[in-house]
């Protein structure tokens, strides 16, 4: 296993910056590995540590990949540090909240296979998450050896960004942790993200030596079985740190203009010269996006799944706004009528 230097799993000065002169002779940092109803499991410098919580610290504001700081005699996690990146989704039916998937990542392997689960807007939606959280992707397409024509897909997926890593391969071969080598180095941190039965924990057993389980998909469509149902962190071979995630169904985005923008730069760019600031790029006087379309500049089907993308976002983003509303409201009238029984 890999040393468990702070260095080794991913410590950095953001981190160290947050530390109170106090919390530095009291207590030690470990990073998240395991999040379950009551406890958490994470690594430090002292070894492996089952923590209990502190009051007013509830599993839901625990993130696999988070940095705590705990008392280690006693096995309480007392503070969570800020985040330098959370990666976080909407929820299918945007009932006003955001699910954070992993803390602290540096990259996502957003993962497909070479067959029917390829999907394009699928991708696009990850991608959009990736870059509103700052965290770089790289394609990751399995099942390469399964296909007649691997390259298809390779080329397909480089058109849905500009420099966008794509890399095909055999998710069972040797060559696994040669390939992902750039994004696996020490200290550096992982997350695997894709459709069920795609080959994530495939990948993970490949770049860290262990045997999680994984199993076929179904014949007739493709899909998986939902295997893996719980996030975990696992040190890689090459001194890095991978999270394996089960696979998601659905894959909302809420409050991620930007990295919706960041996912169509050649439609988001030039919409900036649009006659009108509010264009719809549809037929309106002066759009410089459909004149780009007209030059074969821009696909018209990234316009649509770009429109799409950001219609979601926008009806998300006011319905999370409006709960928030909602829940600050009721805090203050809780807040006033106990001030008012106390008199
Ligand atoms: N031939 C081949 N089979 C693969 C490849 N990647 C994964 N598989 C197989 O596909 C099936 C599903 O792989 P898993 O690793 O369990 O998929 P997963 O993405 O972890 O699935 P969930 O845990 O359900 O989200 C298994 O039978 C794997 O052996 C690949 O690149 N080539
Ligand atoms: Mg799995």
């Amino acid at each position: 296993m890999t040393e468990l230097t702070r260095d080794a799993l991913g410590w950095s000065p953001f981190y160290m910056s947050q530390l109170e002169l106090e919390e530095l002779e009291t207590l030690i940092p470990a990073r998240i590995a395991t999040v379950h109803r009551d406890r958490v499991m994470g690594f430090s410098e002292i070894g492996t540590l089952e923590l209990t919580l502190d009051p007013g610290i509830t599993t839901a504001a625990v993130g696999v990949g988070d940095w705590v700081l705990c008392a280690p005699d006693q096995h309480r996690l007392v503070r969570v540090l800020d985040r330098q990146t959370e990666l976080t989704r909407g929820t299918e039916y945007h009932t006003g909240e955001k699910q954070l998937i992993a803390a602290n990542l540096d990259t996502l392997f957003i993962t497909s296979s070479c067959n029917n689960d390829f999907n394009p807007a699928r991708l696009e939606r990850y991608l959009a998450l990736a870059h509103d959280a700052m965290i770089t992707p790289v394609i990751v397409l399995t099942k390469a050896d399964q296909c007649d024509d691997p390259d298809a897909y390779v080329d397909q997926a480089r058109l849905l960004g500009r420099d966008l890593e794509v890399i095909a391969m055999d998710a069972k071969n040797d060559d696994v942790p040669a390939l992902l080598a750039p994004w696996c180095g020490k200290g550096q941190t992982v997350a695997l993200a894709g459709s069920s039965g795609v080959g994530k924990t495939t990948l993970a057993n490949a770049l860290t030596g262990g045997n999680a389980a994984t199993q076929d998909i179904r014949e007739d469509d493709a899909r998986g079985r939902h295997t893996t149902t719980g996030r975990s962190l696992h040190a890689m071979r090459t001194g890095g740190w991978l999270i394996d995630t089960p696979g998601m169904r659905g894959l909302g985005v809420a409050e991620v203009a930007f990295g919706i923008d960041a996912t169509f730069p050649e439609i988001s760019e030039i919409a900036e010269t649009c006659k009108f600031r509010d264009c719809d790029h549809e037929t309106e006087p002066g759009c410089a996006v459909q004149a780009a379309i007209e030059k074969g500049e821009i696909d018209p089907d990234r316009l649509k799944r770009f429109k799409k993308l950001k219609r979601e976002n926008e009806q998300a983003t006011q319905t999370i706004a409006q709960a928030r509303d909602r829940s600050r409201k009721l805090g203050k009238m809780y807040r006033s009528a106990i001030k008012k029984k106390g008199r």
